[in-house]
């Protein structure tokens, strides 16, 4: 890569380039067309729960706009879009009727992208759980598995057909550990053996859900997507080295082991003791389906110092708007890595982007540091694919300027600038990189340019 940011690999022609959202970070229409409400809805309610008081009432009103939304993504040239789908909106208790009204609000969108000549990926869940499930024990209650599950068949039944693919989780590490231990995220619950369950109700959930829809038929192409931060010890320490391989355990190994192995590592749940998760008999062998894919949600690295004393940014890596490092070697490591301990599976990289404080003038913005990361990190991905890791394709977090959860509006991880109070989109310098990258990655492929 050069100081232009010109890349000189060419990806295969296949190759699945896209962006990415989710359905409450954008969509708003919180009480619309019978939509129920969620655990978000109810979370941003709590004083002091997102930094600036704000909510997901509006967010990026996509439910409004979606169509000059989808005409903005096809102007990038993607191959792709993954957007989540909201329980409550489509299920507003999460059991009993469904509300046509919403799903019509999904059938526009999958036809509309299909129209534009983009394929549809479809996450099923994205953290917004319908409050009235939560009210029954949210995932700490072993029933949501199976209303999860009628969940999925419903999407699978409906647009099974016309999806490229279908998530069934986003990130079950932040619901489990953000949402259950920390408590910094919905439902808000600080309570360790809870977290430990509610991960093990969600490996459940997806594997039930992934023979159930294969059962049926379903023509899409079905997987989960993990957030996968590499761990590194802070210094060569024997200590610092058992402290990372502890995390590891906690964030990578306990959602891939069980999946790929049949078993949670061992390093784990010693750490936990008696908050491990109760598992019935027969649970590994359903969340060991067969994935048709894994999707991976890259961002920075995780450094672990057993006493803590670690800070962000000391080895002198630059820091995004979030104080996450720019490592992009660390995603170069981490494709390896999963080629190597958990082969067979192609690797789609689902998540990669950066927030950072953007100026917008006269409608320009020009966010180099965002068109840089993203730059290096399709680098990193080309570099793991040179080593023989097997990527199938690479998203850019996110499409759009939106609610970031905890921290509300205040970071914005958009290639499209929004604007919340006329809801004005502007590309920024990186959608334009993005768009430009991908014309030249076509013509390289049809043999109509030269590497740079
Ligand atoms: O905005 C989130 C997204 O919802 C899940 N992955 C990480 C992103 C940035 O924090």
């Amino acid at each position: 890569m050069n100081s232009n940011n010109d890349i000189d690999s060419t990806f295969p022609p296949d190759f699945l380039w896209g962006v990415a959202t989710s359905a409450f970070q954008i969509e708003g229409a919180a009480a619309e067309d019978g939509k129920g409400r969620s655990i978000w809805d109810d979370f941003c309610r709590v004083p002091g729960a997102i930094v600036d008081g704000s909510n997901g009432d509006v967010a990026c009103d996509h439910y409004h706009r979606w169509a000059a939304d989808l005409d903005m993504i096809k102007g990038l040239g993607v191959d792709a879009y993954r957007f989540s789908i909201s329980w409550p909106r489509v299920r507003p208790t999460g059991e009993g009727a469904w509300n046509e009204a919403g799903l019509a609000f999904y059938e526009k969108l999958v036809d509309g992208l299909i129209e534009r000549g983009i394929k549809p990926c479809i996450t099923l869940y994205h953290w917004d759980l319908p409050s009235a499930l939560q009210a029954k024990g949210g995932w700490a209650n072993r029933e949501t598995v199976h209303r999860f599950v009628e969940y999925a068949l419903e999407i699978g039944r409906r647009f099974g057909d016309r999806a490229e693919s279908i998530t069934t989780h986003n990130e079950p590490w932040i619901v489990a550990t953000l949402g259950h231990e920390t408590g910094t995220f919905a439902p808000g619950i600080k309570n360790r053996a809870m977290a430990a369950q509610v991960s093990h109700h969600l490996l459940l959930s997806h594997g039930l859900a992934l023979q159930a829809l294969r059962e049926r038929g379903c023509k899409a192409q079905l997987g989960i997507v993990l957030n996968l931060s590499p761990t590194y010890p802070a210094t060569d320490s024997a200590e610092d080295h058992k402290a990372a391989k502890v995390a590891d355990a906690h964030l990578l190994r306990w959602y891939l082991d069980p999946i790929f192995h049949g078993r949670y590592p061992q390093e784990a749940l010693d750490d936990l003791g008696a908050d491990a998760p109760k598992v019935e008999p027969g649970d590994f062998a359903l969340i060991g389906q067969k994935l048709d894919y894994l999707g991976i949600n890259y961002y920075s690295r995780s450094v672990i110092s057993a006493k803590g004393q670690w800070k962000a940014g000391s080895q002198g890596h630059a820091l995004t708007d979030m104080g996450w490092e720019v490592y992009p070697q660390g995603l170069t490591e981490l494709l390896l890595r999963l080629h190597r301990d958990y082969p067979g599976v192609p690797l789609y990289i689902t998540e990669n982007g950066a927030a950072f404080k953007d100026q917008i003038t006269n409608g320009l913005v020009h966010d180099a540091d965002r068109t840089r990361y993203i730059a290096e990190h399709i680098e990193a991905v080309a570099q793991a694919m040179k080593q023989g890791a097997r990527i199938g394709g690479y998203m850019v977090w996110s499409l759009m300027d939106n609610f970031e959860w905890a921290s509300g509006y205040e970071k914005r991880f958009g290639i499209v600038h929004v604007d919340y109070e006329s809801q004005a989109r502007h590309l920024k310098d990186s959608a334009r990189w993005y768009r430009d990258f991908l014309k030249r990655q076509r013509m390289l492929r049809s043999g109509a340019a030269q590497p740079a």
